[in-house]
């Protein structure tokens, strides 16, 4: 039987995001969910490089530091390993999109049996804010000043809708951080995606649009604002692949 936390598993304490950051949100949403579904003392993480790799000062839980971009290989061996584990992939979109891709791609193809929880700021925030496979056209990076050719560079990946379209994975979605009606959207699908690996139905997806203020070079208010009117006309919300019943 599973040990009831006598403190919340989202222990008040500082965290080491920047102020106005969308991670911080997320792990908040990802501790309810866990807690509703009796399971935040029964989780491990595989967490990306990244700000991601953040999510170890907020949360206290089992969890392992994955080589950059593998955490999609790394959880696929924890949850074969500890079937009755909850495991939940922490990357952010450099980490999953960019330098893990393959290892990203491969486990919705083969339909492992956990979640990845992806937080799309479009760029690579923990470096500086390079150019990431999520960094809009147009947008001016460290390593895009004049701003992102997507001639050259290709398009910015839309995972959840690849995975929903052309794999046989159980759930894919994606929520945003930017309002309050969107991250109470964002909750109901977290906790979707870990019913589903909860009732062993396979692989489960939510991307997240989070903001970077930071290497946005904008007010946590502005960033949140760039959110709705620049990301979310081009990364849609959604659920893209629903679970059966449901
Ligand atoms: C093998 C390797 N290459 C490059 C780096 C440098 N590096 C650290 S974090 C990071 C990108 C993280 O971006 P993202 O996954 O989008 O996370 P964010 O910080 O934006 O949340 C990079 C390239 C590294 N740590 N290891
Ligand atoms: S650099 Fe960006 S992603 Fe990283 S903690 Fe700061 S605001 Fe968040
Ligand atoms: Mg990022």
């Amino acid at each position: 039987m599973t040990k009831k936390r006598v403190v919340p598993y989202l222990i008040d304490r500082p965290m080491g995001f920047c102020p106005g950051c969308g991670h911080g949100i997320v792990l908040r949403l990802i501790a309810k969910c866990l807690e509703e579904l009796g399971q935040d003392n029964n989780v491990i993480y595989g967490i990306g490089v990244g700000c991601s790799s953040l999510l170890g000062g907020g949360l206290e839980a089992d969890r392992l530091h994955c080589s950059h971009g593998r955490a999609g290989a790394v959880c696929t061996a924890m949850k074969r390993v500890n079937p009755d584990n909850m495991v939940i992939a922490y990357q952010g979109d450099g980490d999953a999109y960019s330098i893990g891709l393959a290892e990203t791609n491969s486990a919705a193809y083969r339909n492992e049996n956990f979640t990845a929880i992806i937080i799309n700021n479009t760029n690579y925030g923990m470096t500086g804010g390079q150019m990431s496979n999520t960094t809009m056209p147009g947008q001016k990076t460290a390593t895009s000043p004049l701003g992102r050719n997507c001639e050259v560079t290709g398009y910015p990946i839309k995972f959840p809708e690849l995975a929903a379209s052309q794999y046989n994975v159980a759930y894919a979605a994606r929520g945003s951080v930017s309002t309050p009606a969107h991250i109470n959207k964002l909750k109901s699908y977290i906790k979707n995606a870990f019913e589903a690996q909860l009732n062993g139905e396979g692989y489960s997806v939510v991307e997240v649009l989070s903001a970077c203020p930071t290497n946005w070079g904008m007010s946590a208010k502005d960033a949140m604002e760039r959110i709705d009117k620049e990301l979310i006309p081009y990364f849609s919300l959604g659920e893209f692949k629903t679970r059966e019943g449901k």
